[in-house]
């Protein structure tokens, strides 16, 4: 075979369904192949940073590895942003990058570019494959190491003159290695820890699923424990629970920041303790022991010391921790009512902040405010099965805050911090399960850096509808231009067209909202139309702010 179809032949074997993508030179073989056979629906998209979100969302829908191609040099670059963000966010994708022939490398070629030197400081792993016969056994390993263990992405440089080559080999049998369980000695001793907490707290991190598996909810319930999760992953715990307490990290309630900060046990479950969750690690407080778990060896202890380290699958230590808690002694009496004393006093001030507030009265007539949106926003996740897809608009903050998951899978978030993350992400999930509605919410600024997917979303078919909180600026920096620089605004408003005006040009479905009461009619009839959709936000200048702040006259 040659090389390029040994490529689709391995990724066929690993069982990859989609790859997102764009043409080039030295990916045209491959492309090819793709032409000429029905396992792999190829897309063709506008941007390569699209494709690598795509594969990114595609993965964290599916449970599968997300593959995204591109060609040498510019066309692999471009995908650098969502490769580096899908590393911050553990993500298993495999982005395969053409690069220059073996036989003209090293003289600065027309795109060459030392893309492992570009990679590998962003992937968990980055390969140039040096022959057609390794083909197999590096593809295929690509995809293994994307998803084993901590997964991340890998990239897989292939030079033309490998795939041009004939090799005579063939796909290797798929191998794939059990997720790790905790040391039993190590679970006994984080039992003896939690059974004799007072103040006792679960952190739930990005390393636990979002299933809401029984064994968490039990595990709350036999530790008396508080619960909170990390920064955007509120969607990793059954939101109804009594002991939840909402997500840490930007915009957290001062009761979840509490419940860490007063925990005399603290049980992290596949939390990296990262800068945000840890209010820039001033959270943990140093009497707090820790009982840590974490697929990933490198991260336990890494942050704050630990009393106990569990190198495990979060989800299967959690079942270990569970029978280990019901065949021991039960809590002594006087310790287990501590803990309802706490829990009861976290739980009302919790009830008191997730209060909405009302819209703010100086809101400009014709547009719309962060309350309202948030609310309308709110009624629509309760009223009807979908994923609610949340960028990295300001409005973030409210959500967070003021709407609870309703289901497993119903929110994802992206906690990398990257702009333009959502839309091709909710086009990827919405690829993944098209049983399932989605609907992403965005700023205007991260929009419009991937607004010309919108023809790929009409192209294939794929009915995501984007709400895009329009303040004509780029609200979070405008907000550190307000704390930080006394309300000195540069650089950070601008102009929109009306987008569904855009959104009609392309054949998708457009709304405009310029009154709070329209918006749950509009968003409805968004989803009701089948086809890609854009509801057009229209808010002030100064939307976006976090709940009860208010903006500084301009300077
Ligand atoms: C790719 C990228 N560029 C720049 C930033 C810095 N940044 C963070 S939020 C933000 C503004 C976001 O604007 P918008 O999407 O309109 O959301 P808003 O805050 O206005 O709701 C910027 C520029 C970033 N996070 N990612
Ligand atoms: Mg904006």
């Amino acid at each position: 075979m040659k090389g390029a179809e040994l490529v689709v032949e391995a990724l066929a074997a690993e069982g990859v369904r989609q790859v997102y993508g764009i043409p080039g030179t030295t990916i045209m073989d491959v492309l090819d192949v793709f032409a000429q056979q029905d396992r792999i629906r190829y897309l063709s998209v506008r941007h390569e940073q699209v494709a690598a979100f795509m594969a990114d969302g595609f993965s964290r829908a599916s449970g599968e590895v997300g593959v995204c191609i591109g060609s040498r040099g510019p066309g692999a670059a471009n995908m650098a942003t969502a490769i580096a963000n899908a590393w911050d966010e553990s993500v298993p994708l495999v982005a395969l990058v053409g690069s220059v022939a073996h036989d003209i490398a090293e003289r600065d070629a027309f795109e060459e570019m030392d893309l492992m030197s570009v990679f590998r400081p962003i992937t968990k792993w980055s390969v140039e494959v040096p022959s057609a016969a390794r083909i197999p056994e590096l593809v295929q390993r690509a995809v293994r190491t994307a998803r084993q263990g901590r997964p991340g992405p890998v990239v897989v440089s292939l030079p033309l003159s490998v795939l041009t080559a004939d090799a005579d080999v063939s796909t290797l049998p798929v191998s794939r290695a059990g997720l790790p369980r905790p040391a039993a000695e190590d679970v006994a001793r984080a039992v003896q820890l939690l059974r004799g907490a007072e103040a006792p707290t679960i952190v739930v991190g990005g390393g636990v699923d979002g299933g809401w598996d029984s064994a968490l909810t039990e595990l709350a319930d036999l530790t008396g424990a508080a619960v909170v999760t990390t920064w955007s992953r509120k969607d990793r715990f059954p939101n109804a629970h009594p002991a939840f307490l909402g997500a840490l990290g930007a915009g957290a309630l001062a009761v979840s920041d509490d419940a860490v900060r007063d925990a005399d046990v603290l049980l992290a479950l596949g939390c990296r303790f990262s800068e945000f969750t840890t209010k820039r690690w001033t959270l943990v407080q140093p009497r707090t022991r820790i009982v840590q778990v974490d697929i990933d060896v490198e991260q336990i202890g890494k942050i704050h010391p630990v009393a106990v380290g569990l190198h495990a699958d979060a989800g299967l230590a959690a079942a270990d921790l569970v029978g280990a808690l019901r065949a021991g002694q039960s809590t002594p009496g006087p310790t287990a009512q501590a803990r309802a004393a706490r829990l009861d006093r976290l739980r009302a001030e919790h009830a008191e902040q997730t209060t909405m507030p009302g819209p703010d009265p100086a809101t400009p007539t014709g547009t719309v405010p962060s309350a309202a949106l948030t609310g309308a926003l709110r009624t629509l996740v309760e009223s009807r099965e979908l994923t609610l897809v949340v960028d990295a608009p300001s409005t973030g903050v409210w959500v967070s805050r003021f709407i609870d998951v309703p289901r497993p899978g119903g929110y994802v978030a992206s906690a990398g911090g990257a702009m333009a993350w959502g839309f091709p992400a909710a086009l990827g999930m919405a690829l993944a399960r098209p049983e399932q509605r989605v609907v992403c919410l965005s700023g205007d600024g991260s929009f419009w850096m991937v607004a010309q997917d919108l023809e790929t979303a009409v192209r294939e078919r794929i009915p995501v509808v984007t709400v895009v909180a329009n303040n004509s600026a780029y609200g979070n920096t405008r907000d550190r231009q307000r704390s930080a620089h006394g309300g000195r605004y540069f650089g950070v408003f601008y102009d929109n067209p009306d987008l569904a005006a855009f959104a009609r040009l392309h054949g998708a479905h457009g709304e405009r909202v310029t009154d709070a009461a329209e918006l749950l009619p509009a968003l409805h009839r968004a989803l009701d139309s089948g086809l890609p959709a854009i509801v057009d936000v229209v808010q002030g200048p100064h939307e976006g702010l976090p709940p009860g702040i208010r903006p500084l006259p301009p300077r």
